[in-house]
């Protein structure tokens, strides 16, 4: 098998306004939707986190791919590694999501020649992985606290007409009873059985308290989890991290650096999780030194692909690191691809985060795919299980060229509502 086509889809989803350690989502975030055609007509698909510097690397990348062997994951990613070079894990930057683009442009490649690959022999990318450990990959709440509308064209707006889970998206929530009712809406709808809270918005006391109210409102059966994105300083981190013992499942980042997270470790009697501090295999061995985390959140976006997650899974088990996924917005290739990483993974400890809740768009054959029970059932089919719906993928493309957005930058967008607010890379 050769790859002959290599076609590239800047896309656009309509997003609620979300708070976070760096300000507000715009009303859509963006993603970028590749397509490998091979010479024998199969078709494979990825998408990645959409931003012009890693649509640029992406087309740059074409030339390298065109007539390269799917199947040979090695000899493609070593042409690719020799074409760009390398990326100091030090790229990542301080904010809550990862600025590095050659990872992504990895990662691009590993799922679309292993949904390749699934199609040419007909498996599933799980059993290409190593083999289905389960069907039905659990994923978790994630909450945010929220201004009020419902993104995408609605921008800032509401619709009056909206019940359920479709009303509470697009409700405001600030304070504590408001992310109970959130919570509420959106175990009600998916049956989550775990809740995220992303934190690193309002002063600790404020996010501690929505904690103890989502605890009292479900009770100690649900595990609960609170992301700061590293705002907080390691003295703030243990001061609350210390009232939320016996509380959290785990806390997530609470501290920047692998230092300062195994200094709040070694303080507090809880779980620490990061997606900030250990995010790539540089810095493995920092973790084992420094024991900055128990568990460490994957994302096979960047971490190089769905392959380089389960090394990432192996080293957990070998460094006894729980192991989990984080998300950031995301179309159906995206939850595919995730769903077929945690079915396949062996050791996954802990339920997944996804943002697909925000989002009521689909770009693929079928529409919005199913969380029931708080799990993704593992698509059918060879290779990912998903197909592009191409009127949709047209629509998204178009609101794409509309919004004018060609990177996530949540700043500017805070500041439309908070004039002169400024990202601080620790806040508490
Ligand atoms: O979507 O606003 C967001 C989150 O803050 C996201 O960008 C983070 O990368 O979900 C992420 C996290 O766990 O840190
Ligand atoms: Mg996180």
């Amino acid at each position: 098998m050769r790859i002959t086509e290599m076609h590239l889809t800047p896309i656009a989803l309509g997003d609620p306004p979300l708070l976070n350690a760096a300000g507000l989502h715009a009303p859509y975030c963006l993603r970028t939707v590749i397509e490998l055609v091979a010479d024998n007509g199969l078709r494979g698909l990825a998408e990645v986190p959409g931003s012009a510097a890693t649509n640029a690397k992406l087309a740059a990348a074409r030339e390298v791919a065109i007539g390269r062997d799917p199947l040979n994951w090695h000899a493609l990613r070593g042409a690719l590694r020799a074409h760009f070079g390398t990326e100091a894990s030090a790229s990542r930057g301080d904010k809550p999501w990862d600025q590095r683009s050659l990872v992504q442009v990895e990662s691009a490649f590993d799922v679309a020649c292993l949904d390749l690959a699934g199609r040419a022999y007909d498996l599933p990318v799980a059993t290409l992985l190593g083999g289905i450990v389960r069907e039905r990959v659990p994923y978790s709440a994630y909450l945010f606290y929220k201004y009020e509308g419902a993104g995408g064209e609605l921008g800032f707006g509401t619709d009056p007409r909206a019940t359920g889970w479709a009303a509470a998206r697009q409700a405001a929530a600030l304070e504590p009873a408001g992310v109970v009712a959130q919570a509420q809406a959106m175990v009600k709808e998916f049956g989550f059985e775990s809740i995220k809270l992303k934190g690193g918005v309002f002063e600790p006391a404020q996010e501690v308290a929505a904690i103890k109210a989502l605890r009292e409102a479900f009770g100690p059966g649900v595990p609960l989890r609170l992301d700061p994105n590293a705002l907080w300083t390691v003295e703030t981190s243990i001061e609350w991290g210390r009232k939320l013992e016996g509380v959290l499942e785990y806390l997530e980042d609470p501290a920047r650096t692998q230092a300062g997270m195994a200094a709040v470790r070694q303080a507090v009697k809880l779980p620490l999780a990061t997606n900030m501090c250990t995010t790539s295999f540089d810095d493995l061995p920092g973790s084992a030194r420094h024991g900055s985390e128990d568990i460490i959140l994957t994302d096979h976006h960047y971490w190089g692909g769905l392959r380089a997650s389960m090394e990432l899974a192996a080293h957990c088990r070998v460094f006894g690191r729980g192991v989990s996924m984080h998300s950031n917005n995301h179309a159906g290739i995206s939850l595919a691809a995730m769903t077929h990483l945690g079915a396949a993974m062996p050791n996954l400890s802990y339920a997944l985060d996804t943002h697909y809740p925000w989002q009521s768009e689909e770009i693929v054959v079928g529409g919005r795919m199913k969380i029931e029970g708080g799990c993704v059932t593992l698509p059918k089919g060879p290779g990912l299980g998903v197909e592009l719906d191409r009127a949709a993928l047209a629509r998204a493309h178009q609101a794409f060229l509309r919004c004018g957005l060609t990177e996530r930058n949540d700043e500017p967008e805070m500041q439309k509502k908070v004039p002169g607010w400024k990202f601080q890379a620790t806040r508490w």
